[in-house]
């Protein structure tokens, strides 16, 4: 049975401690932002004269009142903390106020009244490209030789593909609380996926050096890559208050502002090209991929980075051309949210093959198959897939699930109802492991065993319901051969582990698991030393670790884990390591655009069965049926859940989760009334996993894989299985691969020529 993640139970009771519910110290004052009500302008005055009246102001920051530089951004120095003269978003901060509490600073910050002059303002990613206007250069990956692989082609098939945001809808919203310290120093407790982007960004906000932050998470109520670099800002606006007044100070945003002022997942436009010879084979692909990156670059470029590399998904296909563009809008600036614009890519791929399956006659799951990775196959950015489990898992899902039945099922029901009609689909997912970004493949972690045999651990994982403590622990635990109970996780903290990276591409387990096995190992080894010394015996192989007690040569010896701890401690032995782990053989080359650029992939088969109602336009997902390469898993029921999570949390992407905006770029989508996410009604009663079992090994800590982003892609199954069964009851609709795929869009394409 799997350890189960003991912040569940704190969860589900609410008394997880979030940033909102930490006791703060008397004289603590509380912050409100004041952000731009314009798309796109100039800031001519900014009157607080009403605001200052209020009782209970303490001061009103602007961005003359940062000390250092009023930047945050973190790849590309491009987004102020506090704007200067212009706007480019509705939502984008202006002032902060402070005060004794934050009914008052909320109060008085609608009180602040900004004139403006008015700009045009650009929200469509490809107008946006046409007027030249990109965060980045744009950046092709190739393989193979496009042009002439068309004339090899007998099939060529081109379309359009949008899809759309999506909110990230952390339980917590973003928040801060900041509180002075001894020698200028400043305590940031931070809801962020980040520590050491928080620490690095406000000392240069106050022109300090980075010791003198520490940043301390305890774990965040939800992330999904919302809190990557979107909660530096709020961090920094506390850090500049207590800078200010020398008081503590916390920032807590309401979902209604969260909502408004925070980017979300990226829309993208995009234009593929697809070409096969008659035996289904894909000779040629070629896409073209608009991304909305909102006003400012925050991680779109890296976001961009992997649309590249996910270009084709789980397939293979020798000649390749994909161009990406960021392109610079006046929305809110879009960031990270779980698979980190691989989704967005896959789901272009997709499309492409729905359509050519359709022109030749044929179901999607024909041309899948036969194109799926093999052994030995190259991506288009050089790398060589070395496994076998793309196939492994497409077959055994057909087996398990008996896919031929469900389709016959599926016919026959269809013909024999005419306002209800089902579909299924199948989807392959293939996701490499790693920050593409090489750098970041590093974590430490600092492991004490205290006198009394318990274990305290650091590292540079932030838990954000993920279950990365637990699988942590667990991983001490297994080096140890100790009771799990006498593992604690501390908070992350920048002070006890330094250069952290960000908690996100899936990696955290493996990064930072891998660094405390080596660490606890370090231990180990010492323990190993010492014990022989104790036992008085001669040979160190002969030591073994197990459940708590120390064995010579397969017998147990009357050494304790507790007695051998207590003993080493008297004999002044060192029981703390730290250890440092950074992914062995990876790399990238962004001029070339080729390299080994991940630790290893992840793959899977999912089966996704809908009931669509055709008169209404309504719909149930019945089912998902997944088989998934998880490597050995260290928790199953943890993998399970993120499975679950991701899967549901795509179908909302997919199917019902609309991020609007009017014309003039105020977000419509702005409440849980106005933006439907998946509940417990929505979600599919049958979820089946199966996890694939493999010999294969891999970089993971006791050969375990990353789970985190991957599943959220089966989800696109569930698209296609929608728009089949639309398919069944109007063969003649022209399809729109438009996600998400509203009961709205459903309805009229039901009744659509
Ligand atoms: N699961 C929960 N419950 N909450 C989250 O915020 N974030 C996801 C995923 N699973 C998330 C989650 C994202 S976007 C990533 S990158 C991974 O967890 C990060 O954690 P890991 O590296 O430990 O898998
Ligand atoms: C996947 C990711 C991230 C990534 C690359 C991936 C990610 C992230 C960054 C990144 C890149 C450059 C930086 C930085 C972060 O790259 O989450 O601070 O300077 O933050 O393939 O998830
Ligand atoms: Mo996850 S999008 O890499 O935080």
């Amino acid at each position: 049975m799997s350890i189960k993640n003991k912040d569940t139970i704190l969860h589900v009771q609410g008394k997880s401690q979030f940033i909102d519910d930490q006791i703060v110290p008397e004289g603590t004052l509380y912050a409100a932002v004041v952000s731009s009500s314009i798309a796109h302008g100039k800031i001519l005055k900014i009157d607080d004269e009403e605001a200052r009246k209020i009782n209970g102001i303490v001061c009103i920051l602007t961005a003359s009142d940062v000390p250092g530089q009023n930047q945050i951004g973190n790849i590309i120095k491009d987004e102020t903390l506090l704007a200067e003269n212009d706007v480019h978003y509705i939502g984008q901060p202006i002032a902060v106020i402070l005060a004794t509490d934050a009914f008052t600073a909320r109060k008085a910050a609608k009180k602040i009244n900004i004139r403006y002059e008015a700009f045009p303002a650009v929200f469509d990613p490809r107008e946006a490209y046409k007027n030249g206007s990109l965060i980045a250069p744009e950046r092709t990956f190739s393989c193979g030789n496009i042009d002439d692989a068309w004339r090899k082609c007998d099939v060529i098939v081109e379309g359009r593909v949008e899809s759309g945001g999506q909110e990230h809808l952390y339980l917590e919203t973003q928040g801060a609380f900041a509180i002075p310290m001894e020698h200028g120093k400043l305590k940031v407790f931070s809801s962020t996926q980040s520590p050491t982007i928080v620490q690095k960004t406000i000392a240069g906000i106050l022109n300090i050096l980075m010791h003198k932050i520490e940043v301390d998470v305890l774990r965040l109520g939800g992330g999904f890559g919302g809190k990557e670099d979107q909660a530096t800002a709020w961090a920094c606006m506390a850090a500049l208050g207590v800078w200010k007044t020398g008081k503590p100070v916390k920032l807590v945003l309401r979902r209604h502002d969260d909502l408004r002022m925070t980017g979300k997942r990226h829309p993208y436009s995009s234009d593929f090209k697809i070409g096969l010879t008659n035996d289904y084979k894909i000779v040629a692909y070629e896409a073209m991929f608009y991304q909305n990156a909102g006003a400012a670059a925050d991680l779109s470029t890296a976001i961009l980075e992997r649309t590249l590399f996910h270009t084709t998904n789980s397939y293979f296909i020798p000649n390749v051309k994909a161009t990406a563009a960021s392109c610079k809008t006046n929305l809110p600036p879009n960031t990270a949210f779980r698979g980190f614009g691989s989704p967005q890519a896959m789901f272009v791929i997709e499309s492409a093959i729905h359509k050519a399956a359709e022109k030749m006659g044929v179901d999607s799951s024909i041309i899948q198959h036969i194109n799926l990775l093999n052994e030995g196959d190259e991506f288009p950015f050089g790398m060589t897939y070395k496994s076998k489990t793309a196939h492994e898992c497409w077959d055994n899902a057909q087996e398990l699930y008996h896919v031929n039945e469900i389709i016959n099922e599926i016919k026959v029901f269809n013909e024999q109802n005419s306002a209800v009609k089902k579909g299924m689909a199948l989807m392959p997912i293939c996701f490499g492991i790693s920050f593409t970004t090489t750098f970041l493949n590093q974590a430490s972690a600092l492991v004490h065993v205290y006198s009394d045999g318990s274990v305290g651990i650091s590292t540079a994982a932030v838990e954000m319901g993920q279950g990365v403590n637990t699988k942590i622990r667990q991983t001490a635990a297994r080096v140890f051969s100790i009771d799990i109970e006498r593992v604690f996780i501390e908070t992350t903290n920048t002070t006890r582990i330094a250069n952290t990276s960000p908690t996100a591409a899936s990696s955290a387990a493996d990064l930072n698991g891998n660094a405390t096995r080596i660490a606890c190992e370090q231990i180990l080894c010492r323990l190993r030393t010492f014990a022989l010394e104790q036992l008085k015996q001669p040979d160190a192989s002969k030591i073994d670790f197990r459940d708590e007690t120390i064995f010579y040569n397969n017998q147990p010896t009357a050494l304790t884990w507790e007695i051998l701890i207590g003993q080493a401690y008297i004999n002044r032995q060192n029981l703390s390591a730290h250890a440092h782990y950074a992914t062995p053989a990876i790399f990238f080359d962004r001029a070339t655009e080729k390299g080994n650029a991940f630790a290893y992939h992840v793959c899977g088969t999912a089966i996704s069965k809908v009931t669509l109602d055709c008169l209404r336009g309504t719909y149930t997902i019945d089912a998902v049926k997944i088989v998934h390469d998880g490597g050995t898993s260290i928790n199953e029921l943890i993998d399970r859940g993120q499975i679950e999570g991701a899967l549901v949390q795509g179908i909302g992407w997919l199917t019902m989760e609309e991020v609007l905006y009017d014309e003039a770029g105020i977000l419509l989508s702005n409440t849980f009334s106005a933006y439907k996410i998946p509940d417990i009604q929505f979600t599919p009663t049958d979820i089946s996993i199966h996890f694939l079992e493999s010999d294969e090994t891999n970089l993971g800590v006791f050969n375990s894989k990353a789970i985190g982003e991957p599943p959220f892609m089966y989800a696109i199954g569930t698209y296609f299985a929608l728009i089949n069964a639309i398919k069944a009851f109007n063969p003649n609709v022209h399809i729109k691969y438009d996600a998400p795929m509203t009961p709205e869009k459903a309805l009229l394409s039901l009744y659509s020529a």
